[in-house]
């Protein structure tokens, strides 16, 4: 069972739980990360600046409710040590409506973790609360030094990410499928408890640099207490000139853009962040005053455009990969300005207009009834198909947004704040959808089935609309 479902009257939407444990992220990390509180003032003003200059895109955003969410995190992120935190923490998330959606296989890339992504499921819950979390679970199957290894799952083994009253609240909700507005208010700050950062390591100073030499990534999650929030990110509207602002303001940017080129109508996602904070930490072996290093946590930004069908995909994947073999490998300080251009370049084949995007199957669209289709509602010729219905102007589309993640992406941001020296070898091809499966307790859902059948309903419910 994935969803829950009430059994009592008293118990308030997911979704509000959603909106408030994001709402109570956001207030924590700030206050954790100040430099996160400089990058949404500067996410703002670009919005607000962009919103000027752009005023019909002002309309399409308030129309669509977008406007007043537009500065809300969209998403975070954290890497679990477990099998047991991964089970729970869906457990965890699925109190707010959340549910793990498609498998991202990092380890290919270099990190030894695989992925899902929790998030609303429907276009209703998503517009009342945009908020996911991107996860990770460690492998530790995948360290190669035998005695390394087996000491991280020791120090694992002793750990417990929840605390009592969070995993009592989630049997409550299980139980009565779901929360009172009151349980609903503890279990608010209680899950948070999990997402706290503590400069108080759990090994000494030498098991952290055992576990950091292995990868930065592993002593980020074994060394610590519990899975940090490692980052937020809000969404702006205008991602180059937020990459561009940075610096100006006193934010270490990371060198590039991650994802697709700007485009004119945009596809997916592109992302880019802060490089993490370089923290004090104190080791267990460390006297009173003394202090060691840790960089993890960082401030991100992403904008979304729409969602690509598995051709479109597998396209963006295949002309990804092209650019990656001309400029042999990652983007660098070097090379950066013929990365930017190989890239603009390369995806210059992928049609850039929707009309095109749509009639050759290369994106997901929601589909309208026009004004003119609603005047002819009825006497429509049964016989029209929904080619026609658009080409004769009685229905529209509506590009659908890309709401998951990219791996290759996701790969560049983990390098990107866990330093050049994470950036390792691939682990080759170790992908294990299965085992993550298992660990999670269920299967993940997939996201090309939530784009398809979100398209399809909304074309049944315009051509019921007009009549047909
Ligand atoms: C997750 C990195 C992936 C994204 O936006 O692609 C991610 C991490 O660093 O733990 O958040
Ligand atoms: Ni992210």
């Amino acid at each position: 069972m994935t969803q829950l479902t009430a059994q009592r009257s008293d118990t308030i939407s997911p979704d509000q739980i959603r909106a408030r444990f994001s709402q109570a992220m956001s207030d924590m990390y700030q206050q954790e990360v100040p430099l996160y509180g400089d990058l949404i003032q500067l996410v703002a003003d670009v919005n607000a600046d962009y919103l000027t200059k752009n005023p019909q895109e002002e309309l399409i955003l308030a129309n669509s409710q977008e406007l007043s969410r537009l500065n809300l995190e969209r998403h975070g992120a954290i890497r679990v040590g477990k099998p047991e935190e991964l089970f729970n923490i869906r457990r965890v998330f699925a109190v707010m409506g959340m549910y793990p959606v498609a498998y991202y296989d990092l380890a290919s890339a270099g990190v030894p973790v695989h992925s899902t992504a929790f998030r609303a499921v429907t276009a209703e819950a998503m517009t009342e609360s945009p908020f996911r979390v991107f996860c990770s679970l460690l492998r530790l199957e995948l360290i190669d030094d035998e005695d390394l290894r087996e000491r991280a799952q020791a120090i694992l083994d002793k750990r417990n990410i929840f605390t009592e009253e969070a995993l009592r609240l989630v049997d409550v909700a299980e139980q009565n499928g779901g929360l009172t507005e009151e349980e609903a208010n503890v279990f608010v700050n209680e899950a948070l408890e999990t997402f706290r950062w503590h400069s108080d390591a759990t090994v000494t100073a030498d098991e952290y640099d055992a576990l950091s030499s292995q990868h930065r990534l592993i002593a980020d999650v074994v060394a610590f207490k519990g899975p940090h929030i490692n980052h937020l990110t809000p969404r702006t509207l205008d991602i180059d000139e937020v990459q561009r602002l940075m610096p100006e303001r006193g934010i270490d940017a990371k060198l590039s853009v991650e994802g697709p080129p700007r485009r004119h109508c945009p596809i997916l996602l592109r992302q880019t962040s802060f490089k993490a904070l370089n923290e004090d930490i104190r080791f267990t072996d460390q006297a009173e005053g003394e202090m060691g290093k840790h960089s993890a946590r960082f401030g991100e930004i992403e904008q979304r455009g729409v969602a690509l069908t598995a051709k479109g995909r597998a396209l963006y994947d295949q002309l990804l990969e092209e650019v990656r073999v001309k400029i042999g490998g990652a983007p660098t300080a070097a090379n950066l300005d013929t990365y930017y251009t190989e890239l603009a370049q390369i995806f210059s084949v992928l049609p850039d207009t929707h009309q095109q995007l749509h009639d050759q199957g290369l994106a997901f669209y929601h589909y309208r009834a026009t004004a003119k289709g609603i005047e002819a509602a009825g006497q429509l010729d049964a016989s029209l198909n929904k080619a026609q219905l658009l080409e004769q102007g009685y229905l529209s589309i509506e590009p659908m947004t890309y709401e998951d993640f990219l791996p290759v992406s996701a790969a560049g941001i983990f390098q990107s704040n866990l330093g050049d020296a994470a950036r390792g070898s691939a682990y080759g091809s170790m992908s294990n959808q299965d085992l993550f499966e298992r660990d999670l307790g269920q299967k993940v859902l997939s996201e090309m089935d939530l784009y398809a059948q979100d398209s399809a309903q909304s074309l049944q419910d315009a051509l019921k609309v007009l009549g047909l």
